[in-house]
């Protein structure tokens, strides 16, 4: 498979919106793979990310190994910790988390991450994690014992942002957090976008067309939908309708 990177800058220089599904593997069940993949397949999902905040060991490998069976869509890692990390995925986001303060989640267990890396043919994205209020606490905030930074900031965001592509980052991914009661709005999105050259993924709290398209006409490059597929697969069909309606 060619570079996930240089397939997803491809995309955006020719104006196409692209889709993660997440699959949180702790919330998934490994049953279900097959007929929850087939729907993936049919709707206007371009990438399969796999992860989630607290998973336990070789969950995320047995499920990767698992979806490889049923698509040829990309499987991009999500990882909440280095035990996520398998080489059965077509990449790997390594997640700097950008918007707090926690020297582990900055730059500790990218360390620790090392030395597995160096063993697999792994594709590694470094991208800027940026976690934005939703309301309500998330499991981003729990785990990595920081705090989201406010919505009404607004340049804050956009200069955290920033500072993570001069750092060299190759992706920014803004965050409202999984389940969160509402997504980001366009005004950050939009505002963000206007000060990056490098893609930008946005997720969290997304469960409808109407959302969905609003992060797209924001500036968003790339967008993870997670819990709505979760809580309903219908959402599938929805898309899949939409998609031959486009
Ligand atoms: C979570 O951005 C992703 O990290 C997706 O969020 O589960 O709310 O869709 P949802």
């Amino acid at each position: 498979m060619d570079s996930i990177y240089k397939n997803i800058q491809d995309s955006i220089s020719k104006g196409e919106k692209l889709l993660a599904v997440l699959i949180d593997p702790d919330k998934f069940s490994i049953e279900s793979t097959s007929s929850f993949i087939i729907k993936v397949n049919e709707s206007i999902a371009t990438h399969i990310f796999v992860g989630g905040s607290i998973v336990n060991n070789d969950a995320t490998d047995i499920l990767v190994s698992e979806i490889k069976k049923h698509t040829n869509l990309p499987i991009v890692l999500f990882p909440g910790d280095v035990s996520q990390i398998t080489n059965k995925a077509n990449a790997l986001l390594f997640l700097s988390l950008l918007s707090g303060r926690n020297s582990k989640y900055l730059i500790g267990k990218h360390v620790e991450a090392v030395s597995k890396l160096s063993k697999m043919q792994l594709e590694v994205i470094s991208t800027g994690y940026i976690l934005i209020e939703s309301g309500k606490e998330t499991a981003v905030e729990k785990v990595t014992n920081t705090k989201p930074m406010p919505r009404g900031n607004i340049q804050h965001i956009v200069d955290t942002a920033k500072a993570g592509q001069l750092l060299g980052m190759k992706l920014i991914y803004l965050e409202a957090g999984s389940g969160a009661g509402e997504p980001l709005t366009k005004t950050i999105i939009s505002r963000v976008k206007q000060e990056l050259d490098i893609p930008l993924i946005v997720g969290g709290g997304i469960r409808s067309i109407v959302q969905l398209d609003h992060a797209f006409n924001a500036g968003a490059e790339l967008v993870v939908i997670g819990t709505a597929f979760e809580e309903d697969e219908s959402f599938f069909d929805e898309l899949r309708e939409n998609k031959e309606s486009r």
